[in-house]
C-alpha cells in the first residue's frame, strides 16, 4: 500500500522548508483541520439532528441565517480563538472583526472565513464548503474602513477550502502548489489524495447561473455565447454545470478544467458588483487557482491585485482555466474600448 501522508505530516514538512518558522502556521492549521472534522460530522448527519432550517436571524449580508451555517461559524470562532496564534479574525457571518478574547494567548496571524459556503444547498444534501485565507499580520496593509483586515495576494500565507461532499476533502495552498487531502473516516485523518493539482489550461465546462442573464452587461453575455458556441477554442460548446455552491463548482472545474462565473448584474441596485465576497470567497479561490496554473479576474482586474475597501466588499468573479479566463479578459477589454470610442 502506498505511503499515506497525513495533512499534519505535510504541514510539518512544509514548515521545515520555511526559514525561521515558529510553528504558529502549523498550530493554526491544526485548528482548521479540527474544525473541519467537527463540521463534517454535523453535515453528515444534518437530517438526523436539529441543524437544518433557519435560526430566525438575519446576517450582515441581509441573508436569513441557516442553523448549520451558524453552527459552523461558532465552531470555527471557538477553535481558532484557541489556536494561540491569532491577533484577529473575521467571518462572512459577522459584521465586524472578531477579537480574540484577552484571556487567550495571541499571535501574528489573521484569518477570514466563509463558515459554510453554498447555504442555499445546505438543507437539500448538496455539496457545501468552508473557505479560508489567512495571513501574517506583520505584512498586512490596513484597508481604510477595517483596520485589521486585508488578505490580498501580498499577504495571503495560505488559502484553502473544505468540501463536504460524497467525501470530505481539504484543498489548500501555502505558496508551493495546491494539494488535496481526503478524510478517511475510519481513522479520522485527512490523507494526501491529490498532490500538486494543476488545472487544465483549456477548459470544457462553464459554471454560471444563467437565470440572471437578462441582468448581465454586454461583455458577460458575449462570454457566455462564446463558451456555448461551436466556434470557440474547444471547437464545440462547453458543457454547462452549476451546483450553486462556489466550493463545489470551483473544485470540479479545478480537476476537469473550466470556468466559474458570478458576474455583476443589475438585479439588486444595492449589489451592483455581483454577490461573492472579495476577502473570504474570491481572494482565497484566486490564490488557489493561480497556484494551480489558472487565473481569476473581475473582468478587467486581477482579483489578487484588488485592494479591499471593506470587509464584506463584493466583486464580479471569473475564475478557472487560463485560456477561458483570458478570453473573458479579452471580451471585457474590447467592451471597455468600444465604450471609450463611442
Ligand atoms: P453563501 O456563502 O451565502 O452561501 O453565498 C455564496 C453562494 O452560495 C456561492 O456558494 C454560490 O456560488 C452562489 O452563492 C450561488 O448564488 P445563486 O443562488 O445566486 O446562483
Amino acid at each position: 500500500m502506498p505511503q499515506q501522508v497525513t495533512v499534519t505530516e505535510h504541514i510539518l514538512l512544509h514548515q521545515k522548508m520555511v526559514p525561521g518558522a515558529t510553528g504558529q502556521f502549523t498550530r493554526l492549521f491544526n485548528e482548521i483541520v479540527l474544525s473541519a472534522k467537527i463540521i463534517s460530522r454535523a453535515v453528515n448527519k444534518a437530517g438526523l439532528v436539529d441543524v437544518l432550517g433557519f435560526t430566525g436571524d438575519v446576517n450582515v449580508q441581509g441573508e436569513e441565517v441557516k442553523k448549520l451555517d451558524e453552527y459552523a461559524n461558532r465552531i470555527l470562532i471557538h477553535r481558532l480563538a484557541r489556536s494561540g496564534v491569532l491577533c484577529a479574525m473575521a467571518s462572512e457571518e459577522n459584521a465586524d472583526i472578531i477579537e480574540v478574547p484577552e484571556s487567550l494567548p495571541r499571535g501574528d496571524y489573521v484569518i477570514i472565513f466563509d463558515p459554510l459556503d453554498g447555504s442555499s444547498n445546505i438543507d437539500v444534501n448538496v455539496n457545501i464548503g468552508t473557505i479560508f485565507p489567512f495571513s501574517s499580520a506583520k505584512a498586512i496593509r490596513m484597508p481604510r474602513s477595517c483596520p485589521a483586515m486585508s488578505c490580498r495576494r501580498a499577504e495571503q500565507v495560505a488559502a484553502g477550502y473544505i468540501l463536504y461532499g460524497s467525501s470530505t476533502m481539504l484543498v489548500f495552498t501555502s505558496g508551493d502548489g495546491v494539494h488535496g487531502f481526503t478524510m478517511d473516516p475510519s481513522v479520522g485523518e485527512f490523507i494526501l489524495s491529490h498532490p500538486n493539482i494543476r488545472i487544465p489550461e483549456q477548459g470544457k465546462i462553464y459554471s454560471v447561473n444563467e437565470g440572471y442573464e437578462r441582468y448581465w452587461d454586454r461583455a458577460t453575455k458575449k462570454a457566455l455565447s462564446y463558451f456555448k458556441s461551436p466556434k470557440n477554442a474547444l471547437r464545440k460548446p462547453y458543457s454547462g454545470r452549476y451546483i450553486g455552491s462556489l466550493v463545489a463548482d470551483f473544485h470540479r472545474n479545478l480537476l476537469y478544467g473550466g470556468i466559474f462565473m458570478y458576474p455583476a448584474d443589475l438585479r439588486d441596485p444595492k449589489k451592483p458588483t455581483g454577490k461573492l465576497r472579495l476577502t473570504c470567497e474570491c481572494n482565497p479561490m484566486a490564490y488557489i487557482v493561480e497556484q494551480a496554473g489558472g487565473m481569476a479576474t473581475d473582468g478587467l482586474n486581477r482579483i489578487l491585485d484588488i485592494e479591499p475597501d471593506h470587509l464584506h466588499q463584493r466583486v464580479p468573479f471569473f475564475c478557472g482555466s487560463y485560456n477561458d479566463v483570458e478570453k473573458v479578459r479579452e471580451l471585457f477589454a474590447a467592451e471597455a474600448r468600444r465604450k471609450k470610442n463611442k
